[in-house]
């Protein structure tokens, strides 16, 4: 009898476990659900997470994505869905194009570059543009970590919570998160100050770089400034104070830079922004 008292204990366990895993993938599986709206012909539609309260995007890649769209004047529109929406390849920014679907930022810029045929390096030699590949590589793949290390694992998104109604959990799983890919990639496992430092160095080396030119590469915008604007624009405006705003602030030619690629590309930024209201809808 007690046998069966405990088979049955087990049975129930199971299909308990079944039942309740089946619901959590379909509750993510909606979550994550594509929106059904038709989709405009000849246009590019920039899937990104909703505007941000003091630089049009809280997410680097997708204000380099938009910045480039702006640069490259191709026919667009926002859908400021993909917080829940992912990309195919589950990161945030991505475009949608007669329908086709292009994920990562890069390579969107690579897709539109193609089939709109434009240039927007057209007046740098080949050495000037991979100097500054290289530099967007520093940036992307090494400053970006230092800012989400800082933002979401350091300052555990606190500061952020007050422009942005992050629940607990939120800020709980993106620290986790961060904390678990930046393990991956190896600059998650120094020190803060250790951070801290190198942080400061790219900067550094950025404003040396830049040094009085009045974009990276020198007179007129080019694809590099898309990606530098949207990562610097994150320290410049959305540091909320904490020590990746010091840093930049450390740099005047850095801080100049941001506002003179605000002026060249956002004439409509002030539209762009939540000016700190969390939930405000905007452009
Ligand atoms: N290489 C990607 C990077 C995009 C990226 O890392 N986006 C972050 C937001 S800043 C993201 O989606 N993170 C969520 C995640 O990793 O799940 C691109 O250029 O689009």
């Amino acid at each position: 009898m007690a046998d069966v008292n405990l088979q049955t204990g087990l049975l129930l366990k199971v299909c308990g476990t079944l039942v309740l895993g089946s619901a959590i993938v379909w509750v993510v599986r909606r979550f994550r659900m594509r929106p059904r709206e038709p989709v405009p012909k000849d246009v590019v539609v920039h899937h990104q997470p909703s505007r941000g309260p003091f630089a049009p995007s809280l997410t680097p890649f997708s204000l380099k994505l938009e910045t480039f769209l702006r640069m490259a004047n191709v026919p667009y529109t926002n859908v400021h869905d993909s917080f829940k929406n992912r990309s195919s390849k589950g990161k945030m920014t991505w475009i949608e194009y007669n329908g086709e679907e292009i994920a990562d930022s890069e390579l969107c810029i690579d897709y539109i570059k193609d089939k709109f045929q434009v240039d927007v390096n057209s007046d740098y030699a080949p050495e000037q543009l991979a100097s500054g590949f290289m530099v967007q590589k520093m940036v992307e793949d090494h400053l970006y970590w230092t800012l989400i290390l800082y933002r979401y694992v350091y300052e555990g998104a606190l500061r952020l919570s007050a422009y942005r109604s992050f629940s607990f959990l939120f800020r709980y799983m993106a620290k986790w998160k961060v904390l678990k890919d930046s393990k991956a990639h190896g600059i998650g496992r120094h020190s803060q100050n250790e951070v801290k430092a190198l942080m400061t160095r790219d900067l550094e080396n950025l404003s040396n770089y830049l040094g009085t030119k009045k974009f990276l590469l020198g007179e007129k915008p080019s694809q590099v400034d898309c990606s530098v604007f949207g990562m610097l624009s994150q320290f410049f405006w959305h540091g909320f104070g904490d020590p990746t705003e010091e840093a930049i602030k450390k740099f005047p030619n850095l801080c100049q830079y941001c506002e003179r690629m605000k002026t060249e590309f956002w004439s409509d930024w002030d539209k762009c922004i939540t000016h700190g209201e969390s939930g405000k809808t905007v452009k």
